[in-house]
């Protein structure tokens, strides 16, 4: 009844913004990611009658309650109820990288979580179960249940059942994109992405246009992908990025996860293309920047990157493999 899994985080091109289903996690619009080689979250998870009541150790400190162990303790409880099984349990999970820093932690966090616990529960789901699951810990892990240029579904059901992770190509399809993360602050962001969506629904006169628009961005960055027309992917996850953010900074009262850091690497990016150094920023729900190019390109704008004073730290992603389950166990 115990089992460890590690999950990748990934990072997306074209956005999730939004929720139909704030219970179920069902979104508003496709999303289109990479999953990340280098950014992980390894868990071990134990169902045991010798718990009397499920305990969650992260980075190897016990959270005992609070919104992030309810979250784990609500997502048990899916398990235990699709399993059969009573016992409690002990999470221990490990992050490789900064939680909550607008770094998606909940995203391989939850897939980790999911596969581990299931299998520690006596399942054995398939990739579309998985991230069927593993959506109602947290939107983006949907997308870190399998590997490469993966896209969630939105679907059309009440019951979320048609909302699941698609692969459009596997990692080797393209081995030499890269996504380069930039950190500027391992501060934690004020407003989570769960709260900054729900407002931006409910007062940003710019989340009509977002809606509107986000197909012609799904359909460009699908055939960019399967064509590897790298100048397309850019474009259209550069593009994607700013009507989010435009909708964020619409909202009522108006959420600006930029600090000027982030705004110096923009600047940065947009300057270094214009002297030929083809690159593309993409930013989630936070502060940091994602810098996405191919991999000749990588020294130069490391180098430049380098230069820049408040930038603490960059980690050079290659897209990655989906959860697979691991023999160490972290107890
Ligand atoms: C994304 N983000 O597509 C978008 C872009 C942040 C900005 O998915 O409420 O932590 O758990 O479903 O998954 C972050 O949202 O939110 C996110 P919940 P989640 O990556």
């Amino acid at each position: 009844m115990k089992a460890t899994a590690i999950a990748n985080a990934n990072i997306a091109l074209i956005k999730y913004w939004g929720k139909r289903d704030q219970k179920l996690i069902l979104p508003n619009n496709n999303s289109i990611a990479i999953t990340l080689d280098g950014l992980n979250t390894i868990t071990t998870v134990e169902f045991d009658k010798k718990y009397e009541r499920d305990l969650f150790i992260l980075d190897g400190l016990e959270i005992k309650e609070g919104k992030e162990f309810e979250r784990v303790v609500n997502h048990l409880n899916l398990i235990r109820a699709m399993a059969h099984i009573k016992e409690k349990a002990k999470v221990s999970s490990k992050n490789n990288f900064p939680t909550a820093a607008g770094l998606a932690s909940s995203a391989s966090g939850f897939a980790a979580l999911s596969l581990a616990a299931s299998k520690a529960a006596g399942l054995n789901l398939d990739p579309k179960e998985l991230s069927i699951l593993a959506r109602q810990g947290s939107g983006s892990a949907t997308r870190s249940c399998l590997g490469g240029f993966v896209e969630w579904l939105k679907g059309e059901k009440p019951d979320g059942s048609d909302s699941f992770a698609v692969q459009i190509a596997p990692p080797e399809h393209w081995p030499e994109f890269r996504m380069i993360v930039t950190i500027i602050s391992s501060a934690k962001k004020k407003i989570s992405s769960r709260a900054g969506m729900a407002q931006t629904i409910a007062t940003s006169p710019m989340y009509k246009v977002w809606l509107d628009t986000i197909d012609e961005d799904l359909d460009k960055m699908r055939r960019g992908i399967l064509e590897k027309d790298f100048s397309l992917v850019g474009k259209t996850a550069e593009f994607n990025c700013l009507k989010m953010h435009a909708t964020m900074i619409t909202t009522n009262p108006s959420i600006i996860y930029w600090m000027p850091e982030t705004l110096e690497i923009i600047q940065a990016v947009l300057m270094w293309r214009e002297e030929g150094l083809e690159c593309y920023f993409t930013i989630d729900a936070g502060s940091q920047v994602k810098i996405i190019c191919l991999d000749n390109q990588v020294p130069e704008i490391e180098k430049r990157l380098q230069a820049i004073k408040g930038v603490k730290e960059t980690i050079v992603c290659k897209t990655g493999a989906g959860p697979k389950l691991i023999e160490k166990h972290l107890f």
